[in-house]
């Protein structure tokens, strides 16, 4: 069972007649070094190749491509991995030329989501994208196989056999779809019976690795994986937590976000991914230690509107605060050491009363069903029975506020 453990080179070129920056080149990187370590590797070395244009056959320069055979030689490296998505003629050519195993940052994705996935929802999420991944590879090959066009071997049994691979990728894609549909379905309903009991949904998104999980445990007291690597966490958890003034919320943790998502898990993990998109708010938690909190920051609010979320109230939370020397500019809490927690449900609180409207009414004895429509949605409810009806008093939301409006008296 025990592997050996890879020994990788990580690299990436950067156009330096492009004017941009080195800067998130280079944490881009340490990121990947992050995700190997996560994924079970070892970094050898890594480095950033300045180069003119990329080189579409073999992405390297030559020159490049021979010193790095060299360096896999030296430090005894079992394979390559570039911090970008690599092309599949590039990948073919490069392990040619290099006579190792090639990866790139896609795949390394992939494999610690494989790794990771506990549930059958996310055992099928991944093997879609995987599928996927390998089927655009495949019809890359192809497309180029029959440019190459002549030569008598370059089709032939080569051709007919991607062929088969690309219909029994088809064939099985086919039949997860159908399961995610499934799951997508159930998923549907799940939420449509939660949407009845009309508790609020608060979600926690974020950059991985920022603390969601640990946030979830301490407000809910409860025990989810959270720990020091990249996605920890895959399948959205929910847990109940009661807010300082006596309101139930749940709470929900999602898988965390991360710059070049692969769009085949985007896509394939859809339904998990956009459980924010039906929250009441969302808490943005963001790493205040991490030195690259802006690019975190935009990472996470593009693929939120990737998915589809707007108009709901985002709560930026910095998390961490034991680590950092400066005053964020928001709410700074410590999940783990449980700082600053009352101020963030307080938030979370006034959010939700600011969608409720203050009522006074007076219920007659012979309505019953709006008396108890209004004692099952509102909230801080005081009541007394007077001799026409019941004088009650509380807070309501405010698209359910017409429905006990005709006894409203203040
Ligand atoms: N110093 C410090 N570390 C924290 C705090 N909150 C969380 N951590 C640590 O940060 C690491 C990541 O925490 P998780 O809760 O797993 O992060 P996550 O956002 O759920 O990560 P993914 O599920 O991978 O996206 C863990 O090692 C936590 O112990 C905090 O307030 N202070
Ligand atoms: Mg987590």
């Amino acid at each position: 069972m025990e592997q050996q453990k890879e020994k990788l080179i990580l690299f990436v070129a950067y156009k330096k007649h492009m004017g941009g920056e080195l800067a998130p080149i280079e944490e881009s990187m340490e990121e990947l070094e992050e995700l190997i370590d996560t994924a079970g590797g070892e970094v050898c070395t890594k480095f950033i190749q300045k180069v003119d244009a990329i080189h579409p056959a073999h992405y390297l320069g030559k020159g490049k491509i021979e010193e790095l055979r060299l360096m896999i030689e030296q430090l005894g490296a079992t394979g390559v991995v570039c911090d970008e998505e690599l092309s599949p003629v590039q990948m073919k050519n490069l392990a040619e030329m290099l006579d190792t195993k090639v990866l790139d940052r896609t795949i390394i994705i992939l494999h610690i989501f494989a790794e990771r996935a506990n549930s059958s929802e996310g055992k099928v999420q991944v093997e879609m994208a995987q599928l996927k991944y390998q089927y655009s590879r495949l019809a890359g090959t192809g497309a180029m196989l029959s440019r190459q066009g002549g030569g008598i071997g370059a089709k032939g049994p080569g051709e007919k056999k991607l062929e088969t691979d690309k219909r029994h990728i088809r064939e099985r894609m086919d039949i997860l779809k159908q399961e995610i549909k499934e799951m997508e379905k159930h998923r549907d309903l799940l939420r449509k019976k939660r949407a009845k009991d009309n508790i609020p949904i608060v979600s926690i998104v974020g950059y991985t690795n920022s603390g969601k999980s640990t946030l979830l445990n301490t407000l809910s007291g409860s025990d989810v994986y959270a720990k020091d690597q990249l996605f920890a966490t895959l399948d959205p958890t929910t847990r109940k937590v009661v807010l300082p003034e006596g309101t139930e919320i749940r709470l929900v943790d999602t898988v965390g976000f991360i710059r070049k998502l692969p769009h085949h898990l985007i896509k394939a993990f859809h339904s998990t991914l956009e459980e924010a998109k039906y929250a009441d708010i969302i808490l943005n938690v963001v790493d205040a230690s991490s030195p690259n909190i802006d690019t975190h920051n935009d990472v996470v609010l593009s693929t939120l509107e990737k998915l589809g979320v707007k108009d709901i109230p985002i709560i930026e939370v910095f998390n961490k605060v034991d680590k950092i020397d400066y005053k964020p500019a928001g709410i700074g809490i410590s999940a783990k050491n449980s700082i600053n927690l009352g101020e963030l449900l307080t938030a979370i609180e006034d959010i939700l009363y600011d969608e409720m409207k203050k009522f006074v009414a007076n219920i007659p004895y012979t309505d019953p069903k709006t008396l108890a429509y209004c004692k099952a949605n509102a909230e801080k409810l005081e009541e007394s029975y007077e001799e026409d009806g019941v004088k009650i008093q509380g807070y309501i939301h405010a698209t359910k506020y017409h429905k006990i409006e005709p006894y409203v008296i203040v």
